[in-house]
């Protein structure tokens, strides 16, 4: 609990055992569920998860959309939902700044911005600097809200969330959110968050089939959209 309000932490991980325990060990004492969303990680993810005193549900179909919507069936809509990613390469204990905005009623949704925010030098790669600018180019020219990055670090109300009605079972989830907020002209703000370089080994960024399905993918979905305005729940 922060001020009144429920924290659920949602971390979708693919063979992350290196690196699953010192997420969990760093996430602020104020959360009050922390729910791994594992897809048949091979080492020992699952262990080191449930080691260090997370949930862990695992969903059969791989993906990242696909583990965040399983691991969401266990939050509690009336919380506030923050995600991260489960490598390390996030800041768990600045996940503050990122619901604070939310309990004050200032917004409904903090994207966490590594790109204002202070990156390690390589954590962020080229590919990923420029499929994320243009990207957000393309959000503020098509939906006039205006991001700086798809941040994995974020959090969103629970109801909000559940409103977007969210579809998207793998590299679309990050873009998915944030067209659907600013379709739905949801309150939302960025923060700059601290970036460092993963622990383990890549499966999106640091993989050439990774960042370009990737970028298919977000593409894809930002012209879908922009053809046929999302469904939400409202
Ligand atoms: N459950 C699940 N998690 C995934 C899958 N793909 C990636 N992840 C997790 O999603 C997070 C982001 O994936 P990364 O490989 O770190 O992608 P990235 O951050 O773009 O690339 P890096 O910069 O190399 O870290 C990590 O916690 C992964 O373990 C998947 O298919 N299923
Ligand atoms: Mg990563």
């Amino acid at each position: 609990m922060r001020a009144g309000r429920k924290i659920e932490v949602v971390i979708p991980a693919l063979n992350e055992e290196r690196a699953i325990g010192k997420v969990v060990q760093d996430i602020p004492a104020f959360v009050d569920k922390i729910i791994i969303g594992d897809n048949g990680s091979r080492d020992q993810t699952v262990q080191k998860a449930r080691d260090a005193g997370a949930t862990v549900v695992v969903e059969e179909e791989r993906g990242y959309g696909a583990a965040c919507l399983k691991a969401l069936e266990l939050t509690d809509p009336d919380a506030i939902i923050v995600f991260l990613d489960g490598d390390y390469s996030d800041y768990p204990q600045e996940m503050a700044m990122l619901v604070d905005p939310i309990i004050a009623g200032d917004a409904k949704m903090v994207i966490g911005s590594r790109v204002a925010g202070n990156a390690q030098n390589g954590a962020l790669t080229p590919p990923q600097i420029f499929g994320n600018a243009l990207a957000c180019w393309l959000i503020k020219l098509i939906w006039g809200m205006q991001f700086s990055d798809l941040g994995p670090f974020r959090a969103i109300d629970g109801k909000a969330l559940d409103e977007l009605d969210m579809q998207d079972r793998n590299y679309g989830w990050t873009v998915e959110m944030q067209i659907k907020a600013a379709h739905a002209k949801l309150p939302s703000m960025e923060v700059p968050v601290s970036y460092r370089n993963r622990i383990g080994t890549s499966k999106v960024s640091g993989t050439i089939k990774g960042s370009v399905l990737a970028g298919i993918k977000i593409l894809g979905l930002i012209a879908r959209y922009s053809l046929a305005p999302p469904r939400t729940k409202k």
